[in-house]
């Protein structure tokens, strides 16, 4: 049939149908941003071993507001270890600090190409690990599909981002994946989990580490005096349910006219979900066009 002879949604469904992309594939709206960003040896990484190292992706000054930002949340609010034996503060979209940081360009285009367009903030946490006495602290070896049925998507659907403010080398705690471990598509059993080889993300100030949700990965182990704290912030591809409900943010006008833009697509301001009645034709289309990208 010829375009012209097409309705509305007999164009929108072929639309749809032709911005298919293979899993792994840049867009052709993403692929500008990967070559100024020069993140194709991330995105050959993340491809290949499940897991990259990013540098030189935020201003040092930026970090040291963000530690400050996580330790005084941690010690205004009390809040002790819990299972992971790592204190934790969640919830952090929304304050000025974390939303610069998380709508970074490298940050960005990353969780674009991991977990398509219109991909939403799910956990954005900051954690403070401290030195080992012997003991194992933190997450052992998972994946962070975790809550998807098994084989896990080939598409990845969580891409998880750590940012340490100070840098992370094994020593100081560095978060370990086994590299192609994202190949097997679902979680570790205990043996592999007990056999696995894993190998420190190390990175330098500035940078970050990024896997995808079927990489098995585990927290390190701290073994020199210190802390290590860390931005924890996963994106959802956009079908997902993400862990954290910021829809507050989205009816609050104060906050998203000073937030960066890019912080509406990340609550998923364009997005048709949550419609109480008919939803709106144009995020139908929208969000629909975004899926398949
Ligand atoms: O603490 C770490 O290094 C890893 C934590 C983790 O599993 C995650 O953020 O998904
Ligand atoms: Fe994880």
């Amino acid at each position: 049939m010829s375009e012209q002879g097409m309705s509305e949604s007999e164009k929108l469904i072929a639309d749809v149908a032709a911005g298919a992309l293979a899993p792994g594939e840049v867009s052709d709206s993403l692929r500008p941003r990967i070559e100024e960003l020069d993140l194709w040896r991330n995105v050959e990484e993340l491809r290949e071993q499940g897991a990259t190292v990013v540098t030189d992706a935020v201003p040092l000054d930026l970090l040291d507001e963000l530690r400050a930002v996580i330790h005084r949340t941690i010690e205004s609010e009390g809040l002790k270890a819990g299972r992971s034996g790592v204190p934790t503060c969640g919830m952090l979209l929304g304050n000025s600090v974390v939303d610069r940081v998380v709508t970074l360009p490298k940050l960005l285009a990353m969780w674009e190409f991991s977990a398509g367009q219109g991909m939403r903030a799910g956990t954005i946490s900051g954690t403070v690990l401290k030195r080992s006495e012997g003991e194992f602290i933190g997450v052992p070896l998972h994946a962070d599909h975790a809550w998807l049925p098994q084989p896990f998507p080939e598409h990845n659907c969580v891409a998880t981002i750590c940012l340490p403010c100070e840098g992370m080398t094994e020593e100081e705690g560095a978060t370990r994946t086994v590299p192609g471990s994202h190949r097997h598509r679902r979680l570790p059993s205990p043996a592999e989990a007990s056999e696995a080889k894993s190998i420190p993300l190390e990175v330098a100030k500035g940078g970050f580490v990024m896997w995808t949700g079927s990489t098995w990965h585990e927290t390190g182990v701290r073994t020199v005096p210190g802390v290590r704290t860390v931005l924890h912030a996963s994106c959802h591809r956009l079908y997902t349910q993400p862990v954290h409900d910021y829809t507050h943010l989205l009816r609050d006008e104060a906050y998203l006219a000073a937030a960066p833009e890019a912080i509406r697509g990340l609550l998923g301001a364009d997005l048709f979900f949550g419609t109480e009645s008919t939803p709106d034709p144009e995020k139908v289309a929208k969000t629909l066009l975004m899926a398949q990208q």
